[in-house]
């Protein structure tokens, strides 16, 4: 087993992304550190997460992959993890071993349950079956779910300026995510998820989600 064990500020990081993927979150979190990192461009459009060359890196066939040296980092809620407690002086991780775990809380459900499955079950409903399309079912059936999901995480915010404690962590990109996600598919963010719409627009706020998102070439109301 490989041991994160060379400092990533030691040596300029490259994030393998997409844009609007959920490497958006990573991408957000490397504005915020402000130190330098390169970006390569992984097409999910276009099957570029299934060519050769990146299932040399990453045998799972997706993005978001950070790399510095010869080390290889996948999974959005590690890299989110990594970035924050390589530098804490940029504030990123929620406080306290209380904010850690509520963090892994968040993580662990938003990429096991919401992305995994019923983001998926949306955009690719076949994934899910051996029958041939239509997959009108599989499709609701993620809609539905994500229905529940958003309700809850608007249930979490309500009352709160951000998702874990009283301050700006990993946590709150990895939202945005999904709330621009939600805009893309159709549902009614700004108006049935009114706290978590005033969430995204406090995060709109910071120059590094502004300057990731030009970068990106992408809106999170569509
Ligand atoms: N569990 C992974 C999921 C990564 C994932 O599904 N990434 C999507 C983009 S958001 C992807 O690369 N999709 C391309 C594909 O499925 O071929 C994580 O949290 O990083």
């Amino acid at each position: 087993m490989r041991v994160l064990n060379t400092p990533s500020h030691t040596m300029t990081p490259t994030l393998h992304h997409s844009p609007g993927a959920c490497s958006l979150a990573p991408h957000i979190v490397l504005e915020e550190i402000g130190l330098p990192f390169a970006l390569n461009l992984v097409s999910t459009a276009s099957g570029g997460t299934q060519s050769p060359e990146h299932l040399r890196l990453n045998p799972k066939g997706r993005v978001p992959v950070l790399v510095w040296g010869d080390e290889v980092l996948t999974e959005a809620p590690a890299i989110l993890l990594h970035l924050a407690l390589q530098h804490p002086t940029a504030a990123l991780m929620p406080e306290g071993d209380a904010g850690l775990v509520r963090a892994v809380e968040w993580f662990n459900w938003l990429s096991g349950s919401v992305h995994a499955v019923a983001v998926r079950q949306v955009w690719r409903p076949q994934t899910f079956t051996t029958r041939a399309e239509p997959h009108d079912d599989i499709v609701a059936q993620g809609h539905q779910a994500l229905r529940t999901a958003f309700a809850l995480i608007e249930s979490r915010l309500a009352g709160r300026e951000w998702a874990v404690g009283g301050r700006y962590s990993i946590v709150d990109p990895y939202l945005l995510v999904f709330f621009r996600w939600g805009n893309r598919m159709g549902h009614a963010m700004r108006t049935a998820y009114p706290a978590w719409a005033q969430h995204s627009q406090r995060l709109l706020e910071r120059p590094a989600v502004g300057r990731a998102l030009a970068t990106e070439g992408i809106s999170i109301w569509a």
